[in-house]
């Protein structure tokens, strides 16, 4: 169906020339429960938790909560599944690659429905859900799919003739914790590449949007995989991800979330059994627009990247600078493309921008607004809260935006945009890179020249030139500095997913 390009400009071409999708009825939730050797299991202390419409405050379904006991019998089971001589073992690279490919067909077939629980449980519009976050999973399982034959180590004559073989193998139990922004992206960016390589995995949903992942759990059983190699821990983080990142039997910890927890996370994993860690954490991501950028294009794009899932983006563009010379201007089409934007229901395929995930999100966005209108900034549009909608914030533009602010220095995870005037391109770049975080950037300028050098200064692990949010299955993803460490997407990520094993011969013949 997305064939066009589905950034989140493509999401515009998608709805000019397609019928559109349409979002489908949910009458009860089918899988509510723990998931744990392809089996649907109550929690082992008789609890539950709610999980809520963020759109519009009503309770969707009760879920078994899992707490450390559901984790060790997760564990037991991913153990069973990945122990020598296992069907998951022994299985042939390739069939791995093609039951992952199944489940991509089963992904696509379910589309409809993933994207309407997607968009129930967090509140972001259904067109988004079924083009962004739907075609971003499936692709990645795709990806991951044809990599799983493609993964093997080298044989090198070495010194003193020796003949050396090595091998990369599965590292054993993957753990994984995930947010509430890109529930179901975020659960394929980790099992894709776990699985891939021969990994067994045990994964904890956030507690604010279990749905889409306990679905994909019934898909993982029908798919055909073997039993005990996803297991799906619905649960909160200080029982059940605590659980995962402090166990002995668990060989690895991907973790994709705060900064703060990003801690606790390599914390616990070094004092218990130093399993390897990998951690996507925030940003607070610099945009560098230059006079001679296209205008329209970078008004457009940085503002797309500052309000996209209604700022709830590790990616979120929160810091523009602009060049003085076209400051005003810049500032001006900023606050004209804000009000195109569309505030609505989420299931609703004219909305473009829904409400944030939870109370707590809500205050802490409304907070930093307050901080920014009392520490002097220019409020250009938006600012509140909109009346009679619970959760939903005004896409909100801030300039005169300086670097000491609250806002200049905190991730806000809402619609708010900051920005900056600059003089120079070395101020720029150095008032970029000011900050403990190094997710992304963006540069814009018709100067390639320009551009690579600056690419270079930036110290980010993602560049984007000219474009923002242009994330793709081949391309890796992950953070300088606090933003984290390891990598996601593309052929980096195997590296954190295979232990590496060199065989080394003693030859008794010079070869
Ligand atoms: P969080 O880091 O608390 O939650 C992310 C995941 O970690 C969830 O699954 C949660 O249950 C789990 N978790 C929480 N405490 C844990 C612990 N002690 N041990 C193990 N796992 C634990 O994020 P949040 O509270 O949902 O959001 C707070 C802030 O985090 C946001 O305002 C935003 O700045 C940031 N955030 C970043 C991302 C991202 O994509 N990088 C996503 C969500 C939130
Ligand atoms: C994996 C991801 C994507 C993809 C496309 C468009 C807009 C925004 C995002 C995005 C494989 C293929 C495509 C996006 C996703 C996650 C975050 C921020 C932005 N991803 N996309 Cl954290």
């Amino acid at each position: 169906m997305a064939q066009n390009g589905t950034t989140a400009n493509g999401v515009v071409e998608e709805i000019q020339t397609h019928p559109l999708p349409l979002p489908v009825k949910v009458s009860n939730i089918r899988h509510t429960k723990i998931f744990i050797d392809n089996k649907w299991l109550p929690s082992t202390r008789g609890r539950t938790f709610p999980t809520f419409n963020p759109a519009t405050g009503v309770k969707i379904c009760d879920v078994e909560e899992a707490d450390i006991d559901d984790v060790d019998k997760a564990v037991e089971a991913a153990k069973a599944a990945g122990q020598r001589g296992s069907p998951w073992r022994r299985m042939d690279a390739s069939s791995r690659g093609r039951l992952l490919h199944k489940l991509a067909d089963l992904v696509e077939r379910d589309r409809l429905l993933l994207a309407t629980l997607e968009t129930l449980d967090t509140g972001k519009p259904f067109l988004q859900s079924f083009f962004i976050d739907l075609d971003g999973s499936i692709k990645t399982l795709r990806y991951y799919a044809g990599w799983a034959d493609k993964i093997h180590g080298k044989s090198m004559h070495v010194d003193e003739n020796f003949m050396c073989l090595t091998k990369h193998e599965p590292v054993g139990i993957c753990g994984a914790i995930i947010p509430w922004n890109f529930p179901l992206l975020m659960f394929m960016w980790k099992i894709a590449p776990a699985l891939s390589c021969g990994n067994t995995v045990v994964i904890k949903p956030a507690e604010q949007t279990p749905l889409t992942a306990l679905h994909i759990g019934s898909l993982i059983k029908e798919a055909g995989f073997p039993p005990g190699v996803v297991n799906i821990i619905p649960g909160f983080g200080p029982t059940a991800g605590a659980a995962i990142a402090s166990h002995m039997d668990i060989n690895k910890v991907a973790f994709t979330g705060s900064t703060e927890v990003g801690q606790l996370i390599q914390e616990a994993a070094a004092k218990s059994n130093l399993k390897r860690v990998t951690l996507e954490l925030g940003g607070k991501n610099p945009c560098i627009v230059f006079a001679d950028c296209d205008l329209q294009l970078a008004v457009e794009e940085t503002q797309k990247g500052a309000f996209y899932n209604q700022g709830q983006c590790c990616t979120a563009a929160s810091r523009v600078f602009v060049e003085e010379s076209i400051y005003e201007e810049f500032v001006q089409k900023s606050i004209e493309e804000a009000k195109k934007i569309v505030i609505g229901d989420p299931l609703d395929p004219q909305t473009s921008h829904g409400p944030q995930i939870d109370r707590e999100q809500f205050g802490k966005i409304m907070d930093l607004i307050d901080s920014g209108r009392k520490e002097g900034a220019r409020l250009e549009c938006g600012g509140a809260s909109v009346a009679d909608k619970g959760l939903f914030i005004q896409p909100t533009i801030f300039s005169g935006v300086r670097d000491h602010m609250r806002i200049a220095k905190e991730e806000i995870f809402g619609p708010v945009q900051c920005i900056f005037s600059f003089k120079s391109q070395q101020e720029a770049v150095e008032r970029a890179n000011s900050l403990q975080y190094g997710l992304v950037s963006a540069i814009f300028t018709k100067s390639m020249d320009r551009a690579l050098a600056v690419s270079a200064a930036l110290e980010t692990g993602t560049v984007w030139i000219n474009c923002y949010n242009a994330l793709h299955a081949q391309t890796p993803f992950g953070g300088y500095k606090m933003s984290g460490s390891g990598r996601e997407l593309g052929e980096y990520a195997l590296a954190e997913y295979t232990e590496v094993k060199a065989v080394t011969i003693k030859l008794t013949e010079s070869l």
